[in-house]
């Protein structure tokens, strides 16, 4: 090349990057874990009118809420391994928690930092490999404490902090967003313990929901009949698995001679982190609730039903109360870019590891298929791209994140990310795109949830579960609790081969493993 073409590319080059570099939209990561669709207002439903979120609900009127936003395996650590890889779990290789995220595999992260932006994660990361490809991180050790958390260190080192976990998270997200290299764009995932068990919540919002009626779910009394034989197998019932001190907050030394009736499997790990006045305050508020639950149990005067309907209802309280802190740290965050002039090239998404239990099927957790746990929340504001108040409602999962956020930067996804960019969703567009997703949980057994696999369509999901070679499908028009499996009625045949065949296709797409065997977990 002649030395004056090439003179007038590094010219032009260098008149151009910079301009691109602040055009190219930041990027704000706002996650959770564990909080479920119902528990955002902008989700419509019972619950949330009685806890509204309106600093999420923000980003609903002012940009998108995807209705039909669902995860690959309904579990944290795969959750994330997803989002970073665009892939499911068989081929990040991050099938379970407590597995080890490959830190030298391809990450849209390390694309976004390659490509001048600046990067960083704070909060929970739960992948047990360190973050790679950010410029700065700061997070839980495993799942993090809610109060006085430790973060560990860009050095490896770890660190304690007075406060409470959703509101130090946030702290740090802003002191980063300030000291940030500000000629580069940005990209900053903000990821919060909350609501995770033991939904611990801010003292600041002890008794927030104590005057409102906590509505129950139709299905807290389930009898697990007319589906796998596994479903009556789970742990993770309010009535016969939510601990008593662990979960209801009732300590042992609290409790005089009153018995209570299993579980009591675990302490109070939570309330032991307190400082002395922390600990007064906590107990200002359980103390004389707990106490009054304890007399009427003693009196006799609750029946079972009742002891269950009141354990819901502590759990909801204690739930939404941790929502209401991180609906609060989505407002600052929000605040934030409006001051700083950064809104409207901003993009923003917020978002949670998986769905959760509110009692429906008489569950807390999450792990199975069932479309609570299912569902994510997705939203997003994208100013000048996605129309104000969109509710998109095609068929997307965490697959689809790293592609997305490639494409709003400008770069392309490698050929094998197996999600696509939902941006032609952001911009309206819905042609042409997958008509249904599948599913694969690969635990083993923690609240007694087997191994399955399934198919989702707009109407219908199909689910196969291994250990009693079963399989479930369900009409989610007709039934959308999932109470009643209709696989082999004789008018559901034709709707079970297109599903059946649908989900070898998807297997077949996605190059899955093959089953573990009938009899095992
Ligand atoms: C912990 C919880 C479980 C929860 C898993 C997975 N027990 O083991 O109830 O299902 O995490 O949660 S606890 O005693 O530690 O609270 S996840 O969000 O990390 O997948
Ligand atoms: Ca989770």
């Amino acid at each position: 090349m002649a030395i004056r073409s090439l003179f007038t590319m590094f010219f032009l080059v260098s008149l151009v990057s910079p301009l691109l570099a602040q055009e190219r939209p930041n990027i704000l990561f706002l996650f959770s874990d564990d909080h479920a669709v119902k528990s955002i207002s902008a989700y419509g439903g019972d619950l949330a009118k009685v806890a509204p979120t309106p600093n999420i609900d923000q980003l609903a009127r002012e940009g998108a809420v995807f209705l039909n936003s669902f995860c690959a395996n309904s579990i944290c650590g795969p959750s994330r391994a997803t989002i970073l890889t665009g892939k499911h779990s068989h081929k990040n290789g991050f099938m379970r928690n407590g597995n080890r995220f490959n830190p030298d595999q391809w990450t849209f992260v390390k694309d976004l930092h390659a490509n001048g932006y600046s990067t960083a994660v704070i909060g929970k990361w739960h992948l047990s490999s360190n973050p790679v490809g950010f410029d700065y991180w700061e997070i839980l050790p495993g799942q993090g404490s809610y109060y006085n958390p430790d973060f560990i260190q860009m050095n490896g080192k770890r660190q304690r902090f007075q406060g409470y976990a959703t509101d130090l998270t946030t702290d740090k997200a802003i002191t980063w967003l300030n000291q940030r290299d500000k000629s580069k764009p940005f990209f900053l995932m903000c990821q919060h313990k909350a609501p995770h068990r033991t939904f611990a919540p801010a003292l600041r919002h002890l008794g927030a929901f104590d005057q409102v009626d906590i509505p129950e779910p139709e299905t807290l009394f389930d009898d697990y009949s007319n589906r796998s034989t596994t479903l009556s197998k789970n742990e993770m019932e309010i009535d016969r698995h939510f601990d008593w001190a662990y979960d209801a907050k009732i300590r042992k030394d609290e409790r005089g001679d009153v018995i209570l009736p299993a579980p009591d499997r675990y302490g109070t790990p939570e309330y032991n982190r307190m400082n002395g006045s922390q600990k007064k305050t906590w107990d200002a508020y359980y103390g004389p609730r707990n106490q009054a639950f304890l007399n009427d149990f003693k009196e006799g005067k609750l029946s079972h039903k009742e002891v269950v309907r009141w354990k819901y209802r502590r759990y909801m309280r204690n739930y939404l109360s941790t929502v209401k802190a991180v609906d609060e740290s989505v407002g600052r965050m929000l605040q934030y870019l409006d001051e700083h002039d950064l809104a409207d090239n901003t993009v923003v998404i917020y978002s949670s590891d998986q769905g959760f239990y509110l009692g429906e099927h008489g569950w807390y957790d999450k792990r199975w298929m069932f479309e609570e746990s299912f569902r994510m929340p997705f939203l997003m504001r994208w100013p000048g791209v996605i129309q104000a108040g969109s509710t998109p409602d095609s068929l997307i999962q965490n697959i689809d994140y790293a592609p997305t956020f490639l494409e709003i930067a400008g770069l392309e996804a490698p050929q094998e990310v197996q999600g696509r960019s939902m941006v032609q969703l952001c911009k309206g567009d819905s042609t042409n795109w997958r008509e249904s997703i599948y599913y694969a949980y690969y635990e083993l057994g923690e609240h007694a949830v087997p191994q399955h696999f399934g198919v989702r369509t707009q109407t219908h999901k199909l689910i196969y579960f291994p250990v009693s070679d079963e399989w479930n499908l369900f009409d989610l028009v007709k039934d959308p609790g999932e109470m009643t499996s209709v696989h082999d009625a004789a008018s559901y045949a034709q709707t079970r081969d297109t599903l059946g065949r649908e989900f070898q296709r998807l297997r077949k797409q996605y190059d899955a493993p093959p089953f573990p065997e009938a009899g095992k977990k």
